[in-house]
């Protein structure tokens, strides 16, 4: 996978990137980085990369042209014309599905606005992919861009390690993690539950398996419509909701 981040602040970017797994996989050689700063593609005496809005209206805008010829820039040198995602509040919400979608890229360019935008019109020639990483506003793209950059790396086959890859599948599923302990059986007074110290797999998985569904159910309820579920399990949901709106009927 090879990441080409657009940027007036490549440190963010590498300093970022360079750490921990995602670390680990680029001195790998089995992702591949390159920040590129959009201010060494502005042809003007003080490398001026914004302008006020037309019409009015605060803040500063990101012009084209510097944006344009760092994008042309990797165009020349890997030969295609490459996807670019805009990381924009006004985007599609990402989300696993478009990981694992965006995994499958070779090449990936990530364009990262500040100030109050980028002018409309260098967008439209180059932006295939406007995506947002949720409902609240950061000061910039960069954040965003190494959020989606973290989640594609591990659906890219050589990142994660074979312990590490047992939690991809953990959204798969569409339902949240179940809760894990690890050394001493008891902590502050809190003992590990004892299924867990029985060493009897099946029930185990079946605790397991129950406790993701009760903290999808309590935390993203919005995620089981999408969730693999038996019968049986639609059943245990059901018997969950009736039980929690009893305790509450009685707390009143
Ligand atoms: Cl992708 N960019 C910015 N600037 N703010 C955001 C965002 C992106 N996603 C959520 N808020």
């Amino acid at each position: 996978m090879n990441f080409y981040v657009l940027t007036l602040f490549p440190d963010m970017i590498t300093q970022g990137m360079n750490t921990s797994i995602t670390g680990r996989a680029i001195a790998k050689g089995v992702l591949n980085l390159e920040a590129i700063n959009i201010r060494d593609f502005a042809y003007n005496k003080h490398q001026k990369v914004d302008d006020y809005p037309y019409g009015g209206g605060a803040g500063m805008l990101m012009q084209a042209e510097p944006v344009y010829l760092s994008y042309e820039s990797i165009v020349k040198r890997v030969g295609k014309r490459p996807r670019v995602v805009y990381l924009t509040p006004q985007g599609r919400v990402f989300n696993q599905k478009m990981a694992r979608e965006m995994a499958l890229e070779e090449e990936i360019v990530f364009l990262c606005g500040h100030y109050e935008g980028i002018d409309e019109r260098v967008l439209e020639e180059i932006v295939t992919d406007y995506v947002s990483i949720g409902d609240y506003v950061l000061t910039g793209g960069e954040l965003p861009a190494m959020v989606m950059m973290d989640s594609i790396s591990r659906m890219v086959p050589g990142v994660l390690n074979n312990q590490e890859s047992g939690e991809t599948e953990s959204f798969a599923g569409n339902l949240l993690e179940y809760p894990q302990y690890s050394r001493p059986e008891e902590w502050h007074g809190k003992k590990v539950p004892e299924v867990l110290l029985s060493g009897h797999h099946e029930n185990v998985a079946k605790w397991r398996r129950e406790q993701a569904i009760v903290r999808t159910l309590k935390n993203r309820p919005d995620l089981l419509k999408e969730a693999d579920l038996t019968n049986k399990e639609w059943n245990f949901i059901r018997q969950l909701k009736k039980q929690w709106k009893e305790e509450q009927e009685e707390a009143l």
